[in-house]
């Protein structure tokens, strides 16, 4: 059953861990076609996770700013499809947290290896904020960070293990977030990794 975390926030327990296989097996498809790779900041840092994306949108960042594009910028080629599995799963996770005709257009998948962390940021690129974000997590537990609607409001700390799904929406939908560095660790499927992939209505309508 999802437990609230907050208005309009709700953590699905392991929702994903059942069929850890398929979602693996669609990340395998994914980065076939479009692999792993290192974005940099408008700052012009190196980000620490690797990232990919699948799906009719995919989120990318360079030293001009952050976007959501329809092709790869590695390939030129579009990014690959979005699993049908993938798309079905993220709309049922929504629809289990009370938002039901999520429908997907860009899923953005992060690998983090230990020591990978996410800053402080909000996602705030997509066109339509009334739409949830759904957020899967595999492998390796990590710290999830995440604050209110200011970047200074004092952050929470939480727990993300493998099959861990968070529905994001209604008021926490623009709250800050982070990942803490990842602590090294064996995880019996993913090894040394933590994967999290997040499901966004890019540019759809809500
Ligand atoms: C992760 N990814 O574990 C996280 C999980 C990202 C990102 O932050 O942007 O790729 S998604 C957590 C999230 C999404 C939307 C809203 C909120 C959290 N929130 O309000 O806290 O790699
Ligand atoms: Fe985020």
């Amino acid at each position: 059953a999802p437990i609230a975390l907050d208005e309009g926030a709700w953590l699905l327990p392991g929702w994903a861990a059942a069929e850890a296989g398929r979602w693996i097996e669609g990340v395998r498809q994914v980065v076939a076609q479009a692999p792993w790779r290192v974005m940099h900041t408008p700052g012009g840092k190196s980000m620490s996770v690797g990232i990919t994306n699948c799906g009719p949108w995919g989120w990318v960042s360079d030293a001009s700013g952050y976007a959501y594009t329809a092709t790869d910028p590695l390939s030129g080629q579009p990014w690959p499809a979005l699993p049908e599995w993938f798309w079905t799963q993220a709309r049922a996770a929504a629809a289990a947290a009370g938002y039901p005709g999520f429908a997907p257009d860009a899923c953005l998948i992060n690998r983090y290896a230990p020591g990978a962390k996410m800053s402080l940021h909000r996602d705030q690129d997509e066109t339509d904020r009334r739409a949830p974000i759904v957020s899967v997590s595999l492998g390796l537990p990590a710290t999830f960070l995440w604050g209110g609607l200011a970047r200074t409001d004092r952050a929470r700390r939480m727990q993300l293990a493998h099959g861990d799904v968070l529905v994001w929406g209604g008021a926490t939908r623009l709250a800050y977030h982070g990942i803490h560095p990842l602590k090294d660790g064996v995880h019996s499927l993913l090894g040394s990794e933590r994967w999290n992939l997040t499901f966004r209505m890019a540019r759809a309508q809500y």
